[in-house]
């Protein structure tokens, strides 16, 4: 056993995001997300399904809750659908009650229950008015604005009962799935560079952007209108992975290591720490990538009261030698599961990009500890998928030993981090307390520690890893 451990007053708990479990799209006033819009495009879905019915949350608060409790999770994180708070999204369009109310009801429920709520304001489902308004996310000028009157709102409605916010979940994924792979909604793509349509290939660093200001806009409003009173703490969520070079003895892919890093989580975590974009990206994307006003500069530097960090896997990256492609979203180089002697970073799982490597969770926490000056850490999302996982019997999904592993080996090498590397984390949610809509991946892809019987009345089955969680944990917060 482990001499690492973890603070005594840890939270820990787990994730989930509106539009992967909540359903009733229709319901109470809740108008279209660019996710409702996205999911009826034909062949957007890997499996033609959509978020309409998912796992029923909507109206099955009260079991979700009860397995919370029955897994002796202290925290749960979930994101609000703006879509129901405002349904047609804009700083001048009206304030949705009903949606309000719900949600009122379910973070009293949970603190009812003795389990700290943490807020998502943006898990990706942006109301989709706002895209054909005036290009959503695109437009900096006035997505700030509708975002930071959202963000006021739900401060207003919750801030008194919700002391954990975070503005945004996972920008990259907003940036280059929504706007340069096309993979997410609103499915844009920046490979027509050279079309009629014009060049799309600033669009993806344009849309990161936005965001930043957002963040900054929203936790200036809180820190302004609000934390005197309420007493809460805001920070913004990114993902990435981290990286080993597919040759150690090769500097040019020690070297491409860091800049993947750089291009996947520093783009947004610099500006929020040091107020400037990594020099490893203006070099490469030049006049592509947006300039900092100094206003947005003000806003944006020092706009974390902790870092919120999703984190899955590892991956080989081997550098390239030729120049980089105009939509190059990595660094200009290549991502690999092997390494030169053939040796694999993880086993696979049911996602493509998802191979577990635990060692690379303490690595990549204690670089961005240095990176920024030792920040307070949330881990606000980590968990796998299983390979096959959907084709198995109930009662073999239900032992999923993988999972357990996989949670064993992360939240080792987490107290590692804490206990032997000094690094300041708080908290951890795992992804997720039940399977979902998993985005273009549909339903095929599990993540939950709780099987939903999608087809058997949405019954929810725990799974073995549900148990185990609760037990790891108490190997290792320390009890005085
Ligand atoms: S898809 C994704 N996820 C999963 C999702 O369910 C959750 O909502 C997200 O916060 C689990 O955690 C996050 N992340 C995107 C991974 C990157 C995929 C890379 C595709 C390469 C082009």
């Amino acid at each position: 056993m482990s001499d690492s451990y973890l603070p005594k007053d840890f939270l820990w708990g787990f994730a989930t995001a509106s539009y992967q479990i909540e359903g009733a799209p229709h319901e109470d006033g809740r108008a279209d997300s660019i996710w409702d819009t996205f999911t009826r495009i034909p062949g957007k879905i890997a499996d033609g399904s959509s978020g309409d019915v998912a796992c029923d949350s909507y109206h099955r608060t009260d079991e979700d809750i009860a397995l919370l409790k029955q897994c002796g999770a202290k925290a749960y994180r979930f994101s609000l659908s703006w879509s129901r708070i405002i349904p047609l999204g804009g700083r001048n369009d009206p304030v949705n009650e009903k949606g309000i109310q719900h949600y009122v009801k379910f973070v009293d429920n949970l603190r009812e229950a003795g389990i700290e709520p943490m807020i998502t304001l943006f898990h990706w489902d942006l109301p989709d008015n706002l895209h054909k308004r005036y290009g959503g996310m695109l437009n900096k000028e006035e997505f700030v604005k509708d975002f930071e009157n959202y963000a006021r709102v739900c401060f207003k409605a919750f801030g008194d009962k919700v002391k954990l916010w975070i503005t945004f979940n996972e920008p990259w994924c907003s940036s280059i799935l929504g706007y340069s792979t096309g993979l997410f909604a609103p499915g844009r793509t920046s490979d027509r560079s050279k079309s009629a349509e014009g060049d799309s290939s600033t669009e993806p660093w344009i849309v990161g952007h936005s965001l930043l200001i957002a963040h900054g806009a929203a936790v200036k409003t809180y820190r302004e209108e609000f934390k005197e009173k309420d007493g809460g703490i805001i920070g913004i969520t990114l993902n990435g992975d981290w990286t080993e070079p597919w040759d150690p003895n090769d500097p040019a892919d020690v070297e491409a290591c860091t800049r993947k890093i750089e291009f996947a989580i520093c783009w947004f975590g610099d500006p929020v720490y040091f107020g400037k974009y990594p020099d490893s990206m203006r070099k490469q994307l030049g006049n592509r990538l947006p300039e900092f006003t100094p206003e947005e500069v003000a806003l944006v530097k020092g706009s974390n009261d902790f870092y919120g960090m999703n984190h899955y896997c590892a991956n080989y990256i081997k550098h390239k030698d030729t120049e980089p492609d105009v939509n190059d979203f990595v660094g200009n180089l290549e991502i690999l599961y092997h390494n030169k002697d053939g040796e694999a970073i993880g086993p696979e799982t049911q996602s493509v990009w998802l191979r577990p490597h635990p060692l690379g969770f303490r690595k990549l926490i204690k670089w961005l500890s240095d990176r920024y000056g030792g920040p307070t850490f949330y881990v606000t999302e980590n968990g796998t998928s299983l390979k096959g996982e959907n084709d198995k019997s109930l009662e073999e999904i239900l032992e999923d030993d993988f999972r357990c592993e996989y949670f064993k080996g992360y939240i080792g090498a987490l107290a590692d981090a804490h206990a032997k590397d000094g690094v300041d984390v708080r908290g951890y949610m795992a992804w997720s307390l039940l399977d979902n809509f998993e985005w273009a991946e549909g339903y095929e892809t599990r993540f939950g520690v709780t099987y939903v019987d999608y087809t058997g009345g949405q019954k929810r089955h725990p799974k073995k890893s549900a148990r185990t969680i609760g037990k790891i944990f108490d190997q290792y917060i320390k009890k005085e």
